[in-house]
């Protein structure tokens, strides 16, 4: 039988230099009850939370999870579909990610330490009103969701996130 540990040496032969997006090597390797998603695995935390205690709830699987940080718009669309698509946060129908501006107000970081170079804001948002430092869903625009910055007491639903690329395939690949 061949390995896991030898197919993604093997496979890492054939890709690196290719894609530093794409880790097949990783498949079948997320915990179960999450999900895969290129090099990283998600969890619908459908118990609604402040943004606060959603973040910690996520660190608490102790594999270095964090609210998601999403970094194109495919992981954007991906993450909308995992959480069934929620969309009147008046009924709570939003989800939290990991973002947040309270270091500086409009500088957005991610909790899980990754950079912050993607974003998808309807023209009137993020709007920056009073404690108003937590990103969260908002609406679709051109079939897209967007995100909205709100304060943390809102009670939504939640999206934790961990990446591979410290398991044994990806160390030095993934980025
Ligand atoms: C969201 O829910 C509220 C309260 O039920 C309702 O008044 C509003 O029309 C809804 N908005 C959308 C976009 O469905
Ligand atoms: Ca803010
Ligand atoms: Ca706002």
């Amino acid at each position: 039988m061949v390995s896991w540990a030898f197919l993604c040496v093997f496979l890492l032969t054939f890709i690196h230099g290719i894609s530093s997006q794409t880790c097949l090597c990783a498949s079948g390797f997320c915990e179960p009850g999450w999900v895969q998603y290129m090099d990283a695995c998600y969890k619908n935390e459908k118990a609604p939370k402040n943004w606060k205690d959603a973040e910690m709830s996520c660190q608490k699987y102790g594999i270095h999870a964090h609210l998601a940080s999403i970094h194109s718009t495919e992981e954007n669309d991906f993450i909308f579909h995992l959480m069934g698509m929620p969309l009147n946060y008046t009924q709570g129908k939003a989800y939290w990610i990991g973002a947040h501006d309270t270091f500086k107000e409009g500088n957005f970081v991610w909790t899980d330490g990754s950079r912050f170079d993607f974003q998808t804001f309807p023209p009137n948002q993020p709007n920056g009103l009073s404690g108003e430092n937590y990103l969260g869903s908002w609406q679709l625009v051109n079939g897209h969701v967007t995100w909205n910055d709100y304060v943390a007491s809102w009670k939504f639903p939640s999206v934790c996130k961990y990446n591979l690329r410290n398991g044994m395939c990806c160390a030095s690949h993934a980025g």
